[in-house]
């Protein structure tokens, strides 16, 4: 049996562990990535471990989230992680370079090579044909410092493409259809590998989007063949030496195969409030629509930007519709001012946006009370905007352009026009804002900067024998990090600052969370399935950590938040009967007896609930190295004790 591209990009970057699925496969990191928001604690994190150069082949330290410099804490942030950077030896892209996965995708990304970022949408870099994945900060570290990075081994599932996009159907509405029908959480512990001949049809950027939004499946990746399409974006950015060629093997098997024919799609919405709430965009009707927002690191490529003014060249914005564009990055940017199509999009009416996160995390544009945003992003989680009864609704850039001009959500086929766009022969090369490291020889003339916001993480401790502790907390299905930890321009500025940051915690779900955790010093969190859904930020486990919690049980996890809480020596369980998740109240007094003993020596773990009598039996979801780190109290005491 031949190797499927997902495969055989894992057996490349092997370490140890053997590929059956279900088993801990250790890989050899090529490439990191860090933003501003997840960076700080990265960076501190990577000064604790003491390695004085990053060990990759190319590591880069992002300024994209934080960028409303509303009071000191930004600036400092970014300054704390220019320093790092200039002194650990990493590329810096400074604030204004652009979303880091739309810059990483033009000037870093390499076909075959392995990438992780701590940011959950790293896997954009499958568009090029890397095995690009979301980590942890603390991960993330490590693998600057030349340590492997841990995945379970994934199925891989083929979404096989035939035809081709019609006209003002995108390749949002391919990746929107993929979570209609997978869900968010039909790509838990799976690759998403895209073929088949509609594969030849779409540009670099718009494979990007697909494997961009890869990550609202919960999959552990997404990835695109390396094919002549790669290589012509390639060149075009003045890199064809980076290019090889990838692709399936022809017998390769897969779990699955979803068929897709492209000429058969048609515009579709997530509606509010989950990327999986998808419907064509002629059902839902022409809802008024009060907010346009185009960018974010889904779609802010310069094609997305091209075909977007393309629609609002000589017309006017609605004026009941406030609409914002950013493009994704300097380099997206400055073409767009060069070839007048920023002027287009000016004189309809459009306000600019710095390239930047910007309104896809809160930082800026949160809409009107009970607004209707539509928004080429990738989440549309409640509240995530700023605003908690606004409705948001994930749309392509060519539904949002057209509708921002009608005032009502508009299937753009019916546009009268023509959008067609073609990929620039050369992009306009400006590294500028990219600052190199100092020479290692120079390291010790470089200072870190510590700004007064920069507090030190919470110290964990070896894993008791017993814990007893009420169910400070009871929620449901699908919790995404941001239920657990919201983003946001208030709170976002304070990423450094987890004492700060804890009385924020679960506040949607319950505004007494971060003080019932005071009162009991300790406490244990129930939770449904896919619990931690979203972003990679490991705050929504130091957070909790913080605060006291020592387990949290679910029916099930999403994959990179159960590996934040395993590093920061958290427990995560599971029901071993999910029924047992409906006898359990908020505040029952829960008993892990001898649980220590029970995870060294494998036994039988049992749950008991004091306040009922009963007992349910669970299980520590873990791998023989995370059961390792969480009876150390956390990866960083962990590796500390094996590099002893
Ligand atoms: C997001 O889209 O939620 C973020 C903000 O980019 C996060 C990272 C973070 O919380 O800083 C992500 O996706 O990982
Ligand atoms: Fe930034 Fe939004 Fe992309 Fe997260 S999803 S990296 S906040 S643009």
């Amino acid at each position: 049996m031949g190797y499927s591209l997902s495969q055989k990009l894992i057996k490349n970057h092997l370490i140890s562990g053997d590929m059956t699925v279900g088993s801990e496969v250790a890989l050899r990191i090529d490439q990191t990535l860090t933003q501003d928001a997840t960076g700080t604690m990265a960076y501190l994190e990577f000064e604790a471990m003491g390695v004085p150069r990053v060990k990759t082949e190319l590591s880069v330290a992002y300024i994209d989230h934080n960028t409303l410099q509303t009071g000191f804490e930004n600036a400092d942030d970014h300054r704390f992680i220019a320093s790092c950077a200039k002194k650990h030896g990493l590329k810096f892209s400074r604030p204004g370079n652009g979303i880091c996965h739309q810059v990483h995708l033009e000037r870093f990304g390499v076909p075959g090579k392995t990438l992780i970022g701590s940011d959950s949408h790293t896997p954009t870099g499958g568009g090029i044909g890397m095995l690009a994945m979301g980590a942890g900060g603390l991960d993330v570290a490590v693998a600057m410092g030349g340590g492997a990075y841990y995945i379970t081994m994934p199925e891989v599932i083929l979404v096989n493409l035939t035809g081709k996009l019609s006209p003002f159907v995108a390749a949002k509405d391919i990746i929107l259809e993929v979570l209609r029908i997978l869900s968010v959480k039909g790509g838990v512990g799976k690759i998403i590998e895209y073929g088949g001949e509609g594969v030849k049809t779409l540009s670099v950027p718009e494979r990007a989007t697909i494997t961009n939004m890869g990550a609202e499946l919960g999959a552990t990746t997404s990835v695109f063949p390396s094919d002549e399409i790669t290589r012509d974006f390639l060149r075009a950015q003045g890199r064809e030496q980076d290019w090889s060629e990838l692709k399936a093997d022809d017998d390769a098997e897969y779990v699955r195969v979803i068929d897709i024919d492209l000429s058969a799609l048609r515009p579709l919405a997530a509606m509010p409030h989950m990327p999986d709430n998808v419907k064509k965009v002629s059902e839902i009707g022409n809802i008024k629509v009060d907010q346009v927002c185009i960018g974010s690191c889904t779609n802010s490529s310069l094609l997305d930007m091209l075909k977007v003014a393309k629609i609002l060249k000589g017309k006017k914005v609605h004026p009941d519709v406030s609409l914002s564009i950013a493009p994704g990055s300097m380099q997206v940017l400055n073409m767009l001012a060069l070839n007048g199509a920023l002027s287009d999009m000016i004189c309809a009416g459009a306000r600019i946006l710095e390239s930047a996160c910007g309104p896809c995390i809160g930082m800026g544009q949160s809409p009107n009370s009970k607004g209707v945003s539509l928004r080429t992003f990738n989440r549309n989680f409640e509240g995530r905007s700023g605003t908690a009864d606004a409705g948001i609704y994930l749309v392509s850039p060519e539904t949002a352009a057209v509708s921002a001009i009608t005032g009502v959500l508009t299937d753009p086929t019916t546009f009268d026009g023509d959008i067609s766009v073609t990929m620039p022969d050369s992009f306009i090369v400006n590294d500028n804002l990219i600052v190199d490291p100092v020479d290692e020889k120079d390291i010790d003339t470089v200072e870190i900067k510590y700004g007064p916001n920069i507090k030190p993480f919470p110290v964990t401790e070896p894993l008791a024998e017993s814990i007893c502790a009420k169910a400070v907390l009871k929620v449901g299905d699908n919790i995404t990090t941001d239920h657990i930890m919201p983003a946001g321009a208030k709170i976002l500025p304070y990423r450094s600052n987890i004492p700060f940051l804890s009385q924020f915690c679960f506040r949607q779900c319950d505004e007494n969370f971060a003080e019932n955790c005071k009162k009991e010093g300790k406490g244990f969190i129930i939770g449904g399935s896919n619990y931690g859904q979203g972003s990679s930020r490991e705050h929504a486990a130091l957070v909790p950590l913080y605060l006291g919690i020592k387990a949290v049980i679910t029916k099930s996890f999403a994959r990179i938040h159960q590996a934040n809480l395993v590093n920061a020596g958290i427990m995560p369980f599971t029901f071993d009967n999910p029924d047992d998740y409906d006898k359990i109240s908020q505040f029952d007094e829960l008993c892990l007896d001898n649980v220590r003993e029970a995870l060294e020596k494998d036994l039988p773990i049992t749950l008991k609930n004091v306040t009922t009598g009963e007992s349910y039996s669970v299980t520590c979801q873990v791998s023989g190295r995370q059961r390792d780190i969480i009876l150390s109290g956390g990866l960083l005491n962990y590796t500390k004790e094996n590099a002893n």
